[in-house]
């Protein structure tokens, strides 16, 4: 390609400090250097932990940033060593890289990597430096992906091939939101057919696992939202019933728990708050209840948890973007969108131009979008 080798000056959002909007800029994007490919995005997702960082709520993150890490696009140049994609292939770039090498990527059970931002901060490339410069100044990568720009570079192990007539702008959404909410239910949780479960936050994340329940053969699906504009989506995507804490006098898990006798088999949080997380827990049945933590809380929360709720055996556990394997893994889910298994475009609600980025999070906070996709 005419740009290999060459530093590209293109379009980019940048978060310049905490509690401000977007801005548009022009950036430089340095070329990849070894074991590093630079991509051109074609669509990327906004997803609410975007709108964590920009709050300054996500942990430890380096400003100015670009944030974004719901992107596809395809390879315009590679670095030295790169073996897996080629300059033309359409990629899926995710937020939890998979190196291959350390003791967890090894391990089968899990998907957690140690190059990820919870074990090594990725607001710098693995060599500590950036290839993003805007006005001058040196601009941190987010994720290690900086999905928000035209042209990003990102590490090998971040991204992975996928069918060359995947529609980018669809399943930018597998990048994160979709697989992270279907996976919950269907690696994390492990939904058995018959069960019930109930699912707080109906974004674009907590639809995805009510896909993934009803996927998953769940009988009983309740929708829990204070947003009564989400029910409809909801319903259509496989929720049996749908409710607002608001419209009770009691606390949720306790209307849960008389709708259900017992409690739900499986609860999920998918919103991010302490108090939503307590009444996730306290809904799920003191036996075998499980309680997956989606949503992700302020750095620094400490959540009050009466630990009798544990004694009679329910579990509480976390996901990363629900589990997957990420580049063993989108590829196949690329291919499961395609044999229509799953319909994820029925979470996308808006498609913007990357000029009105600011345009899409103001619905998002609106709670009048569910996914907005951004084209460049
Ligand atoms: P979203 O903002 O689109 O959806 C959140 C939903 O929660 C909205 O419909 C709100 O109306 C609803 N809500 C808010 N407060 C309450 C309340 N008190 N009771 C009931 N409903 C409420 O977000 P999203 O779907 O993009 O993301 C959801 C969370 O998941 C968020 O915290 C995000 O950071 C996290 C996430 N986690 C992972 C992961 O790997 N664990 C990946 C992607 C996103
Ligand atoms: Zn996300
Ligand atoms: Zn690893």
């Amino acid at each position: 390609m005419a740009t290999s080798g060459k530093v590209i000056r293109c379009r980019a959002a940048v978060a310049w400090a905490v509690g401000k909007p977007l801005s548009l800029e022009e950036v430089e994007v340095a070329p990849p250097k070894a074991r590093e490919v630079r991509v051109k995005i074609v669509a990327t997702g906004i997803c609410r932990t975007d709108d964590h960082v920009l709050e300054g709520s996500f942990l430890d993150i380096d400003f100015p940033v670009i944030p974004g890490h719901e992107g596809a696009g395809i390879v315009e140049s590679i670095g030295e060593g790169v073996t897996s994609v080629k300059p033309g292939d359409k990629v899926i770039l995710f937020g939890l890289p998979q190196c291959g090498e350390c003791c967890f990527c090894k391990n089968p059970d899990s998907n957690y990597c140690l190059k990820s931002h919870l074990s090594v901060s990725q607001c710098l490339l693995p060599d500590k430096t950036s290839r993003f410069t805007c006005r001058g100044k040196q601009i941190h990568h987010f994720l290690w992906i900086s999905t928000f720009a035209e042209y990003t570079v990102v590490p090998e192990f971040t991204l992975a091939k996928i069918d060359a007539a995947a529609p980018l702008d669809k399943v930018c959404l597998l990048a994160c939101g979709f697989s992270t909410g279907y996976g919950a239910a269907i690696n994390t949780a492990k939904v058995k057919p018959g069960s019930t479960c109930a699912v707080f936050g109906l974004g674009g994340v907590g639809l995805s696992v009510v896909m993934g329940c009803k996927a998953a053969g769940a009988s009983r699906i309740i929708a829990v939202d204070v947003n009564k504009e989400k029910f409809a989506r909801a319903k259509e995507l496989g929720a049996t019933e749908c409710i607002s804490p608001r419209d009770f006098q009691k606390p949720v898990q306790e209307v849960l728990t008389e709708m259900t006798g017992y409690g739900v088999d499986y609860s999920f949080e998918v919103i991010g708050t302490a108090d939503t997380m307590v009444a996730a827990l306290a809904s799920c049945n003191m036996n075998t209840g499980v309680c997956v933590v989606v949503g992700v809380l302020p750095s620094g929360s400490v959540v009050p948890i009466d630990p009798l709720l544990f004694l009679s055996g329910r579990t509480c556990k976390g996901t990363l973007i629900g589990g997957w394997k990420m580049r063993d893994s989108i590829p196949k889910l690329v291919s499961s969108y395609m044999e229509k298994k799953f319909n994820s475009d029925l979470l996308i609600t808006h498609t913007l131009p990357i000029a009105k980025i600011n345009e899409g999070f103001e619905l998002l906070r609106a709670g009048k979008s569910i996914r907005t996709v951004l084209l460049f």
